[in-house]
């Protein structure tokens, strides 16, 4: 389902408020997925230690919630600005498109613990949007 101005106007606002934290939300988010999720570690294989301190996994959720920020100024066509990465997810890594989902939801789950007050039902919904239409876009080059 596409999104409506008004998830796009509180996807914004959240955004503002919680980017100063990018890092570590993408930090806390990929490190949650690979320890919940183990079959997501496949993907990492190449990387020695894939613990919840790992510098490299660490470092690298910050990159994933850098792309996710970049997205967020792209969302009136996230297909379009996101073709790059598509390509890259599809062919390069091949990463099967149903993590993007996994991931989304150990965003959204950072997210609630870092900003409880802020991570109301109403930005919970528009977020979730976000990060579906997102995946989707990531997902446009696997077909
Ligand atoms: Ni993903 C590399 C963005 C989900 C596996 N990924 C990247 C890079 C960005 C990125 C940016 C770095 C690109 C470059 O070097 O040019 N990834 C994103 C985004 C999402 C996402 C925005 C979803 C929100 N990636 C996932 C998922 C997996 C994944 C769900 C696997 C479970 N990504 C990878 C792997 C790499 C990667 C593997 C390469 C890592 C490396 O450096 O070896």
């Amino acid at each position: 389902m596409s999104l409506s101005a008004k998830d796009k106007s509180v996807v914004k606002a959240i955004w503002a408020k919680v980017s100063p934290k990018s890092a570590e939300i993408g930090a806390e988010a990929l490190a949650r997925m690979l320890t919940v999720y183990p079959q997501t570690k496949t993907y990492f294989s190449h990387w020695s230690d894939l613990s919840p301190e790992s510098p490299k996994v660490r470092a690298h959720g910050a990159t994933i919630m850098a792309a996710v920020g970049d997205a967020v100024g792209k969302m009136d066509d996230l297909a379009g600005g996101l073709i790059n990465l598509s390509e890259l997810h599809a062919f390069k890594l091949r990463v099967d498109p149903a993590n993007f989902r996994i991931l989304a939801h150990n965003i959204i789950l950072v997210l609630a613990m870092l900003f409880p007050a802020d991570f109301t039902a109403e930005v919970h919904v528009s977020v979730d949007k976000f990060l579906q239409n997102l995946a989707l876009a990531l997902s446009e080059r696997y077909r």
